[in-house]
């Protein structure tokens, strides 16, 4: 079907018409095009083979011209002729949430501006802010658009996902006529991105739910709104978040919910062992015929289709359906198994807080046990220890810790992995620690054999526990590195070496495919937060979810460990 591509056409000719300030009302036909030709269930080609088209409100005969034309051709004069008149550039400007077409005439004419590049500009010199409609809060509002245009693969953090469907399930909350609301699609799943964010609601009246949801404050651009769905651009303390909102009913909400949880190939195998039972599988429930199996709750659903329930995180068509046939699901580690966190930083080194203050936060999180690991000497730009500075700030952990009945403080380190795999501290220093992680912070891009040779050659020194964020990567910013992650994971392995899950939303490193694969290893896990202030010790669920996708029992996390188990395990590890 061509009707997405000649509404585009359509569109694009008005938004460009707009911008030099031409005749509303054929900018606003043009429109109205769009429109009819993108909201038409049939195909626009037959309709005009038919003559139907013709006789469509809304679709006059100079219109119907250029359909014509686009149809016979693949060409539109018309819509080449306006492109010819405007920089090609300035088309990227309206792709900016909070930027339309009248934004964009006005920096045109105005302030010369062409592209993204000199948008930028003109926000950081202030000149956009002093254009009449263009105040701070405007220009601001620009500025996180362009921001989220420039994620690179236009997908989110975890982090800011969640961020945004806090927002907007807050707002359910308290929306009178919403009986139930649950996120579902690839946050429910908590993938390492984000594609957009998808809130399920249970309500009687849709249209209402979804009037209220665009017309909130928060809503920056409203992409669509119809009688049981909503799409909006919604604002968040970062970027402009795309928030896809369904309205469904009670006896269909646990066919939504799963539907929409996806992923999708999970999805497709469902429906082929629904056909292969002779019943069908879809978003509004299971059937048998014309009559409904199941569809109030995806429990009801997985059983009916002769399954053990499935957790979200594992649905993505990586062997849980099978294991869920033969009874053989793993029964995932979660937050509630967590008795401490292995990576946090203090102010020491690049942290915000003080030691005192990492406890107290760790301690009303309920854990048992944390390790204080700020950065080795190497790490200069990150405040690293020199070898002095660690013996003085062991002594203080020590004199924290002992003023905790409840919680045990160990003095660890994030000692950095040198280019000849040796690590930042001699082992008569190292000795003095209960905990190193062991980590690469340079040299990052050096070819495979040499960034696998330093992870090898480190996770030898019996003094190391754990490698930290073994790829180094950082989610829409840097590249994993090239590492054999294979023969790290048999050398850790092979050395009782853990692998960290930094749970950091910017890296969640390792990976849920790798987590997988260190555990049918037999490699343990240690998860850090890389907590950089006291906030930052809530990235634990994220890690979690990480473990869980790459199928963790509690027995594969060393956090779960109670207190005097984990001493035995640190201690033992030296003894190898
Ligand atoms: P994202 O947003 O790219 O991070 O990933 P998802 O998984 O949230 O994808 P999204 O938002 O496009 O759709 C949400 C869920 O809806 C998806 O996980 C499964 C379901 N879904 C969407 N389109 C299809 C489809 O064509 N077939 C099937 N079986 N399911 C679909
Ligand atoms: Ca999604
Ligand atoms: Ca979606
Ligand atoms: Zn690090």
């Amino acid at each position: 079907m061509k009707n997405a591509e000649i509404s585009g056409l359509f569109s694009e000719m008005a938004d460009i018409m707009e911008i030099l300030g031409e005749d509303v009302f054929r900018i606003n036909s043009y429109r109205r095009v769009a429109r009819v030709i993108g909201d038409m269930p049939a195909d626009v080609e037959e309709m005009l083979s038919t003559g139907k088209l013709s006789q469509t409100p809304g679709i006059g005969k100079s219109s119907l011209a250029k359909i014509e034309e686009f149809v016979k051709t693949g060409k539109m004069t018309a819509h080449q002729e306006l492109l010819r008149k405007i920089p090609q550039t300035l088309l990227e400007l309206l792709k900016i949430p909070g930027m339309g077409p009248k934004g964009v005439k006005a920096v045109y004419e105005r302030l010369k501006v062409k592209s993204i590049a000199e948008l930028k500009k003109v926000i950081e010199n202030g000149k956009l802010a002093s254009l009449p409609g263009f105040a701070e809060k405007k220009a601001a509002l620009i500025a996180k658009g362009i921001a989220f245009l420039e994620t690179s693969t236009g997908r989110i953090r975890v982090d800011q996902a969640f961020e945004a469907a806090n927002i907007v399930i807050g707002f359910f909350k308290v929306l009178p006529g919403v009986r139930k609301i649950r996120m579902a699609g690839s946050l429910r799943r908590c993938t390492e991105t984000i594609g957009d964010v998808d809130i399920l609601v249970e309500a009687g009246d849709g249209k209402k739910v979804i009037d209220a949801f665009v017309g909130a404050d928060f809503v920056q651009q409203i992409l669509a709104a119809g009688d049981t769905k909503g799409s909006a651009i919604i604002e968040t303390s970062t970027i402009p978040v795309h928030v896809d909102v369904r309205v469904v009913p009670a006896k269909s909400f646990g066919a939504a919910l799963q539907y929409f949880t996806g992923s999708k190939q999970h999805n497709v195998q469902l429906r082929e062992m629904a056909v292969k039972a002779k019943l069908k599988l879809n978003e509004y429930g299971l059937f048998r015929g014309e009559q409904m199996a199941a569809g109030g709750t995806e429990e009801q659903i997985y059983e009916k289709l002769g399954l053990d329930y499935i957790e979200p995180i594992l649905r993505e068509d990586r062997g849980e359906i099978e294991a869920a046939i033969k009874h053989k699901l793993p029964e995932l580690v979660c937050l509630r198994d967590i008795n401490g966190d292995f990576h946090m930083h203090t102010a020491a080194s690049d942290g915000a807080c003080e030691i005192e203050e990492m406890v107290e936060a760790a301690r009303n999180r309920g854990y048992k046990f944390i390790c204080i690991t700020d950065h080795s000497a190497s790490s200069a730009i990150a405040n690293g220890l020199s070898p002095r500075r660690l013996v003085k700030h062991i002594e203080r952990i020590r004199r924290v810790a002992s003023r905790f009945k409840d919680i045990a403080v160990f003095a660890g380190a994030e000692v950095d992995i040198l280019a000849d795999g040796k690590l930042d501290y001699d082992n008569k220093l190292l000795a003095e620690l209960d905990f190193a992680i062991g980590s690469i912070h340079s040299g990052m891009t050096s070819p495979r054999e040499k960034v696998t040779m330093r992870t090898l050659k480190a996770m030898d020194n019996p003094y190391l526990h754990c490698i930290g964020h073994p790829t180094g990567r950082l989610i829409g910013e840097r590249e994993p590195m090239d590492l054999d992650i294979a023969a790290v994971i048999k050398h850790a392995a092979e050395t009782q070496t853990a692998l960290e899950i930094n749970a950091s939303p910017y890296r969640l490193d390792l990976k849920d495919v790798h987590v997988k694969m260190a555990i049918e290893s037999g490699v343990k896990l240690v998860i850090g937060t890389d907590s950089h202030n006291v906030m930052q010790l809530a990235y634990m669920g994220f890690g979690v979810a990480a473990a869980g996708r790459g199928w963790a029992t509690k027995d594969d996390v060393l956090n779960t460990l109670p207190l005097a188990k984990l001493k035995s395990w640190l201690a033992a590890k030296r003894k190898k």
